[in-house]
């Protein structure tokens, strides 16, 4: 069993990767700081990401949203006024529609999100960080801002001085969770390429992630999402310069220094190695761009490799 923390689009590539070799031996921990209220709807994006990807329904050009999407719903928002600046396609809709009503009834996001992956097909469990609400605060020179407001409404285009995860000290890592990171079967944990500020760090900072994390005597390993002083996707290494921090594969090590015993980089960052494995982590290069279904499996496949031979001799599988 592999426990993989997932945010968005780039976390949901490798998820896939991880899937196939895996199948139901995976469990992907996703990010639900960036859920919110929209039209009266709960909307939780990395979750849909991360099941619309192991679907293979994904909207191939967003990263997000479904494959063949139409817009009749939004076209006729639009026409009634009704606010269009968060698309929702009419199949993604229907998505929302049906978590939103059985929220209602009291039921918990993870049996909503489960009911969901069993209709699309998905063998590999997809578990919210947690079952109660939790909001990304980005904080700016012109205040904070809801996430999404930031990254949709704003796209991103406002500098940042941090990031506050509203609900974060009230909620708590669910038996889902809970299990799959204590279980005897678990031999390793993948911090896939998110964004480290918004789509991991909401996660490792649920109250008892950390430490059930590090209690585990199991490899964890990160794929860093910055290429070459890039972010893949989205704007982390934007983010990262806004912090005062550099752009780089470096302050993606920093980040998760004290946590990952292991991190990979692109072959790109190849130089970097030195001054990260002086950091106490080891470092494996490879090709971390994930272009196709190929290197998706590829890329999967190494982080697995990776952890193993992180693996102390001696520690439990
Ligand atoms: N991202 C956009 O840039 N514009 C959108 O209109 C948009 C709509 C949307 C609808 C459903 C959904 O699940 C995701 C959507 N996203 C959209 C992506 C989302 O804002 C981001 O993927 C994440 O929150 C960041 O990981």
């Amino acid at each position: 069993m592999i426990v993989a923390l997932a945010g968005g689009v780039g976390g949901a590539k490798l998820a896939d990767g991880l899937a196939h070799v895996l199948g139901r031996d995976l469990a992907v921990v996703v990010n639900t700081a960036d859920d919110f209220e929209h039209i009266g709807l709960h909307v939780s994006p990395d979750i849909d990401t991360v099941m619309y990807t192991l679907g293979g329904v994904a909207n191939a050009e967003t990263g997000w949203g479904v494959a063949g999407e139409s817009w009749n719903f939004l076209d006729q928002l639009s026409r009634l006024d009704g606010p269009t600046w968060f698309r929702l396609g009419d199949r993604d809709l229907a998505t929302h529609v049906l978590r939103n009503e059985r929220l209602k009834r009291g039921e918990r996001l993870t049996a909503i999100t489960g009911e969901l992956c069993r209709r699309l097909g998905i063998s590999a469990r997809v578990l919210p960080m947690s079952d109660d609400p939790v909001r990304t605060v980005v904080h700016t020179a012109e205040g904070p801002l809801a996430f999404q407001e930031y990254f949709v409404g704003r796209r991103c285009e406002v500098p940042v001085t941090g990031f506050t995860f509203a609900g974060i000290e009230n909620a708590q890592v669910t038996k889902d969770v809970q299990a799959a990171l204590s279980g005897g079967e678990t031999s390793a944990v993948v911090i896939c390429p998110s964004n480290p500020f918004v789509s991991i760090d909401p996660i490792l900072h649920v109250p008892g992630m950390r430490a059930l994390l590090l209690a585990r005597d199991v490899p964890i390993v990160a794929v860093s999402p910055i290429i070459g002083g890039a972010a893949v996707k989205g704007p982390a290494a934007k983010m990262m310069r806004e912090l005062g921090l550099e752009a780089s594969s470096k302050s993606v090590a920093a980040h998760y220094r004290g946590l990952i015993e292991g991190l990979m980089l692109d072959h790109a960052d190849a130089p970097l190695s030195p001054a990260i494995e002086s950091m106490g982590m080891k470092v494996r290069v490879t090709d971390t761009l994930m272009k196709s279904a190929t290197d998706r499996r590829r890329l999967a496949q190494e982080c697995l490799d990776f952890a193993a031979a992180l693996a102390r001799p001696g520690a439990s599988p």
